[in-house]
């Protein structure tokens, strides 16, 4: 398969980065936190999505070096925001096939961090909840820790999953990330600002905090602040971007 052998390639030939999209406190309107989303630029093809290609390198083990890179370049990044004399906390995408390998991620991660004066605490780890139902059972274990070790762990794509509300019980979360689609309608239909409000009350009286993804409008922004929401991401605020513009807007903010 021609993709799998650009993907290959692709680490080798510095064909990856990082994209930073902000997120933002919805008390403060500060910017608290970043969510790293990988790109490849493609020599022939242009970006690729990682909605491609994060399967495939799921399938065929290259996750591992991928998401060591994805690791490192994020703790490059918050090292320049620290030089600058900025703060963030970056939250990171991480697939639970990572943590079926037999090589020691954790200490790979620590020796990362260390590199750059940062702490786990610095980390969001954010995992997908449809991609926790074929985990292995000794992720849940892995999971709660990282979350013992002082990583936040955040769960993605909240509500879209069967059993979102299992994962709240077995795990040590500290936010969840409601999903777009249901903030997608919240200024239109009485529906989906019920499930977001209701989705909002039961972390809260859980003890964690919540992430609203894909606000695009002020209306939806207004919304969610009202319901009590903690943290707010999408196009309303800023589209995902590379490193330099991060570093600009932090300093201009
Ligand atoms: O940024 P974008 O909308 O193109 O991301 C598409 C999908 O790819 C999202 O579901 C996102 O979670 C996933 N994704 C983006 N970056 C990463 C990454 O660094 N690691 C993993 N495992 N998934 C990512
Ligand atoms: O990790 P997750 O599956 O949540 O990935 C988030 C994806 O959503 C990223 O690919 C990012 O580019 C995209 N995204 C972030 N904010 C918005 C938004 O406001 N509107 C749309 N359409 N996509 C968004
Ligand atoms: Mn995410
Ligand atoms: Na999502």
């Amino acid at each position: 398969m021609k993709l799998l052998k650009d993907l290959r390639i692709a680490q080798q030939h510095q064909q990856f980065c990082l994209y930073y999209q902000p997120i933002v406190n919805l008390n403060t309107l500060n910017i608290e936190k970043a969510e790293a989303l990988i790109r490849w630029q493609h020599p022939q093809k242009g970006l690729v999505s990682p909605d491609v290609f994060i399967p495939l390198a799921e399938e065929t083990q290259l996750i591992h070096k991928i998401g060591e890179f994805i690791f490192a370049s994020a703790c490059q990044t918050l090292d320049k925001v620290r030089k600058n004399g900025e703060n963030l906390q970056l939250s990171i995408n991480v697939s639970p096939v990572q943590f079926t390998s037999k090589h020691c991620y954790l200490n790979q991660w620590h020796t990362h961090l260390e590199q750059h004066n940062l702490a786990p605490h610095d980390i969001v780890i954010e995992i997908t909840e449809g991609l926790m139902m074929n985990a292995q059972p000794r992720t849940q274990k892995r999971l709660n820790n990282l979350t013992a070790q002082g990583f936040s762990l955040a769960l993605d794509d909240f509500g879209t999953g069967y059993s979102s509300l299992a994962y709240l019980k077995q795990m040590d979360t500290d936010y969840i990330k409601i999903d777009k689609r249901f903030v997608d309608g919240i200024a239109d239909n009485k529906d989906d600002l019920a499930l977001c409000e209701a989705m909002i009350m039961m972390a809260h009286q859980l003890g964690l905090q919540v992430i609203a993804e894909g606000i695009e409008t002020q209306a939806q922004h207004q919304l969610l602040q009202q319901a009590g929401c903690d943290f707010g991401q999408g196009y309303y605020y800023a589209k995902p971007m590379p490193e330099e513009s991060l570093l600009a807007l932090l300093s201009n903010d």
